[in-house]
C-alpha cells in the first residue's frame, strides 16, 4: 500500500493496480485530489508490476465533480486536464470504478478512462448547468460522442442523475458491477480487457453527427424554462461544436464558454444558492443532539386548499394523516380534492394506482377535533382569524397528548399570541406552507418565543423528510417571504397611482426574471380572496374590478382582459378605473422608467432583508434567499435579494433609497445595518 497523498492510496491486487481516493464528504476534485490521481496515475503508469489501473473512491461517492468551494481562487496543485491527458494516454487499461454520483468533473474523469463499471445503485450526471455552468472538462465534447446529441442536450441542460442501468444501456457504463463488490467487478473487468486484449478506445477518437434541426427544436421547447438563464444556452452550443467540430476544436469552444460563464454574475449567484440551500439546516444555538420528537401520525385541522396540501405531504412519505372539518360535506370535498389529485399524477405517469391507494390508504377524515388526541403533531390551517385560530389551540391544549406538536399554518399572524391560548407554548410552532402545499418547496418555520429546541430540530428534520426546504424565521408580521412582498406591493400599487400601468410594473419584474409580475399574479390568484360584494364599497381599484366581476383569469378578466386561452392583454376598463383613481389623489401623472420600477419595487425588499436580519427574525442573508427563490420565484440565476443587492452594490441600493426617500417619504428610509455595510463597503455576504 502506498500512499500517494493524505487522500490518495496506490496499492496493487496481482497485476491490477488501484487507485483509491478518499476525501470527504463527496470526494470533490480538489487540488490535493487532483495531485493525488496525478501522482498516483504516474506511478502506477511507471509500475511494471501493474498491467492495468482501477480508480475506485472510499465514501458515499465517486467523484462528484470540481471542489465548488475552490471556485474563485487561485488554482493550485496538478490541473484537472493534466489529470484527464494522463488517464487517457495512458498505455495500460484504465476502468473508472463508479458508486453513488459520479457528477460534473467526476464523470468526466470516469469518461477518460478507457472502461467504466458501475454498481446498480450509481447515477451519473452533468450538473455544471444548475450552479450556472457548463462540464468544464471535456464532458461537452465526449458525452455526445457516447451517447449521442439528444440524450446529451437532455442530460446537460437538466443536470439529471442518470441511473446506472441505463447509463449501461447508452454506453456511458460497460459493465454493472454486483451491488456492494465494486472493486472486486471493476478488478475482474480489468483482468478481462487483458486476457481479451480489448481495445483502449478513446471517447474523443468517436463522431458525432446531428441534424441542426435537433437543436432548433430543443431550444423551442425549452425556451419558457431557459428564459434568462445563459447557461442551457451555451451547454446546446458545445454539443453543436461536439457535432460540427474536430474534437481539439470542440475544447476550444467549451473553454471559452466555459470561462465566460465561471467569471460571470450568474454562475456566481446560482454557486451561492448551492451553498445557501445546505446552509439553511444549521441552526446556531441548537445542539446537533437535540432530542428530536418521533412523529408517527399527523392531524390536520382544516380541509380546504392549504390542509388538503399539507396533508398530501405527509401521505407521500407513508405518515398517516387524519384531516378534521366542521361539516361532512367540507370534509368530503377535502378528502375528494386530495384523490383527484393524486389521480391526476397518475394519469401524468408519476404516480402508479397502487401509490393512489396506498397514499389514500393512510388518509382519513373526522369531524371530532377529539380524534386528534394520539396525533404526534396537529398543524392548523383554517381561516386567518385570531380569535378562531387561538380558540382552536385552547381546545388542543385539552385534547393533545403530552408531548405533541401543536403547529401554525398561519402567514402572518402572531404565533406568539396563538401560543397563549395553551398551557404548552413550547409545543406551539408556525409551519407556513406555501400554496399549492403539496408543490411549492419552501417551507418556513416559525419559532415563537417559548418554542423548545426539541420542536424546532423536530419540525427542521420533518421538513427535509417531506422534500422542503425549511427557512427558521422569527414572528413578525408576514414572517421574511411576505413581510418582504408587502414592500414590493406597496410601491407596485403606489406607481399605478401615479402614471405606471400594471403591464408596465409586471413586464419589469417579468423581464428581471419572475415567472410573473405582481398583477398577473393577482388575476391568477383571484382578486376576491377576502373581498366581499356585501361589504364592498368601492374605494380601491381591486374592489371596482370585483363589482364588476373581473375577479381575475377565472372570470377572463381582472386587471387584464384575457382570451379563451387565458392570454393577457392589458384592459381600457382596468386603465379608465386606475386614471379615475389616481385623479382623485391630485398627483401629476408622470411616465416612470422601468428603472425606477425595478429599484422601487426591489431595493424596499432588500432593506426589509436587513430589517429581518437587525430583529433577528433570519438566521443569515442567504436564508432570506432561500425563502425568496424557493416561494416567489425569484431567478435563481439572481441569487436572491440579499445576493442582488450586493450584486448591484448596497452603497447604491442606499443611495437610490436615499433619493426616493428625500422625494416621497420614510417608507424609503435606508435601514441601519445596510446603512453601515454600505458604508464599510460590505456585503451581505461577508456577514457571518
Ligand atoms: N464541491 C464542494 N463541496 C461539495 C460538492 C462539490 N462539488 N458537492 C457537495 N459538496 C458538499 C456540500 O456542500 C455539503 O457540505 C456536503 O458536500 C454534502 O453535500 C469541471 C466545473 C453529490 C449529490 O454539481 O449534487 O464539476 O454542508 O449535503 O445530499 O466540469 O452534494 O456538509 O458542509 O449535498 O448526499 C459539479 C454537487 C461541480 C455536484 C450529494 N458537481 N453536489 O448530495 O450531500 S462543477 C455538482 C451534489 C464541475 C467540471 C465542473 C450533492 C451530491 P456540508 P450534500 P447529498
Amino acid at each position: 500500500m502506498a500512499a500517494i497523498n493524505s487522500v490518495t492510496d496506490l496499492t496493487l491486487d496481482g497485476d491490477i493496480a488501484v487507485i483509491t481516493l478518499n476525501s470527504p464528504p463527496v470526494n470533490a476534485l480538489s487540488f490535493n485530489v487532483r495531485d493525488g490521481l496525478f501522482e498516483g496515475f504516474k506511478a502506477a503508469i511507471a509500475d511494471p508490476k501493474a498491467k492495468a489501473i482501477v480508480l475506485i473512491c472510499e465514501g458515499k461517492t465517486f467523484i462528484a465533480g470540481a471542489d465548488i468551494s475552490e471556485f474563485g481562487g487561485a488554482q493550485k496543485g496538478a490541473s484537472l486536464f493534466e489529470v484527464q491527458t494522463m488517464m487517457e494516454d495512458s498505455p495500460k487499461p484504465v476502468i473508472a470504478a463508479i458508486h453513488g454520483t459520479a457528477l460534473g468533473g467526476g464523470l468526466e474523469v470516469a469518461l477518460v478512462a478507457h472502461y467504466r463499471v458501475a454498481v446498480p445503485s450509481a447515477k451519473c450526471g452533468l450538473p455544471e448547468v444548475n450552479l450556472g455552468l457548463l462540464p468544464g472538462a471535456g464532458g461537452t465534447q465526449r458525452l455526445p460522442r457516447i451517447v449521442g446529441a439528444e440524450k446529451a442536450l437532455e442530460m446537460m441542460t437538466s443536470g439529471s442523475h442518470v441511473p446506472a442501468k441505463q447509463c449501461l444501456a447508452m454506453g456511458l457504463v460497460d459493465s454493472l458491477a454486483e451491488e456492494g463488490k465494486l472493486l472486486e467487478g471493476a478488478v475482474a473487468f480489468a483482468r478481462k480487457v487483458l486476457e481479451q486484449s480489448m481495445p483502449l478506445k478513446k471517447v474523443r477518437d468517436r463522431e458525432v453527427t446531428a441534424d441542426p434541426q435537433v437543436f432548433a427544436d430543443f431550444r423551442k421547447a425549452n425556451a419558457r424554462k431557459f428564459r434568462g438563464f445563459l447557461a442551457p444556452e451555451y451547454n446546446i452550443q458545445c454539443i453543436e461544436a461536439a457535432c460540427t467540430l474536430p474534437f481539439d476544436e470542440g475544447l476550444k469552444v467549451e473553454r471559452k464558454l466555459f470561462m465566460e460563464l465561471v467569471t460571470g454574475v450568474q454562475s456566481a449567484a446560482q454557486r451561492y444558492v448551492f451553498f445557501a440551500e445546505r446552509q439553511v439546516w444549521k441552526i446556531p444555538g441548537i445542539a446537533d443532539d437535540t432530542a428530536i420528537i418521533p412523529v408517527a401520525t399527523v392531524g390536520i385541522i382544516g380541509a380546504g386548499t392549504m390542509g388538503g396540501g399539507i396533508a398530501m405531504n405527509f401521505l407521500n412519505v407513508g405518515i398517516p394523516v387524519k384531516i378534521i372539518e366542521t361539516k361532512q360535506e367540507a370534509l368530503d370535498r377535502g378528502l375528494g380534492v386530495i384523490r383527484k389529485n393524486y389521480e391526476n399524477t397518475a394519469k401524468r405517469g408519476r404516480l402508479t394506482l397502487e401509490q393512489v391507494e396506498e397514499r389514500m390508504g393512510l388518509l382519513t377524515g373526522s369531524l371530532e377535533l377529539e380524534d386528534l388526541a394520539d396525533s404526534d403533531l396537529i398543524i392548523e390551517a383554517i381561516f386567518e382569524n385570531m380569535a378562531v385560530k387561538k380558540e382552536v389551540f385552547g381546545k388542543l391544549d385539552k385534547i393533545a397528548k403530552a408531548g405533541a406538536i401543536l403547529a401554525t399554518n398561519t402567514s402572518a399572524l402572531n404565533i406568539d399570541e396563538i401560543a397563549t391560548a395553551t398551557t404548552r407554548p413550547e409545543a406551539v410552532i408556525g409551519l407556513h406552507f406555501f400554496s399549492p402545499a403539496n408543490v411549492m418547496r419552501l417551507l418556513e418555520v416559525v419559532r415563537a418565543d417559548k418554542t423548545s429546541d426539541s420542536v424546532i430540530a423536530t419540525s427542521m428534520q420533518l421538513a427535509k423528510k417531506i422534500g422542503k426546504i425549511a427557512a427558521l424565521v422569527g414572528v413578525c408580521p408576514g414572517f421574511v417571504g411576505n413581510r418582504m412582498l408587502f414592500q414590493r406591493q406597496n410601491q407596485a400599487q403606489a406607481m399605478v397611482m401615479e402614471g405606471a400601468m400594471p403591464w408596465d410594473i409586471d413586464r419589469v419584474l417579468y423581464d428581471f426574471g419572475f415567472p410573473m409580475g405582481p398583477f398577473a399574479m393577482s388575476d391568477l390568484a383571484g382578486l376576491d380572496i377576502g373581498w366581499n360584494k356585501d361589504t364592498s364599497k368601492g374605494e380601491t381599484i381591486r374592489d371596482r374590478l370585483c363589482e364588476l366581476d373581473r375577479r381575475g383569469q377565472k372570470t377572463g378578466a381582472g386587471y387584464y382582459d384575457y382570451d379563451e386561452n387565458r392570454n393577457a392583454k392589458p384592459s381600457e376598463i382596468t386603465e379608465g378605473i386606475i386614471k379615475e383613481f389616481a385623479a382623485k389623489t391630485g398627483r401629476n401623472q408622470r411616465d416612470i422608467s422601468d428603472e425606477e420600477i425595478l429599484e422601487r419595487t426591489i431595493f424596499p425588499m432588500i432593506n426589509e432583508g436587513a430589517k429581518i436580519l437587525e430583529e433577528g427574525k433570519a438566521i443569515r442573508p442567504s436564508d432570506i434567499d432561500i425563502v425568496w427563490i424557493n416561494g416567489y420565484g425569484w431567478p435563481v440565476y439572481r441569487g436572491g435579494p440579499m445576493f442582488y443587492g450586493d450584486t448591484v452594490g448596497l452603497a447604491k441600493v442606499v443611495e437610490r433609497l436615499k433619493h426616493y426617500q428625500s422625494q416621497m417619504g420614510d417608507f424609503f428610509k435606508p435601514s441601519a445595518l445596510l446603512e453601515k455595510l454600505a458604508a464599510e463597503g460590505k456585503r451581505f455576504q461577508d456577514m457571518k
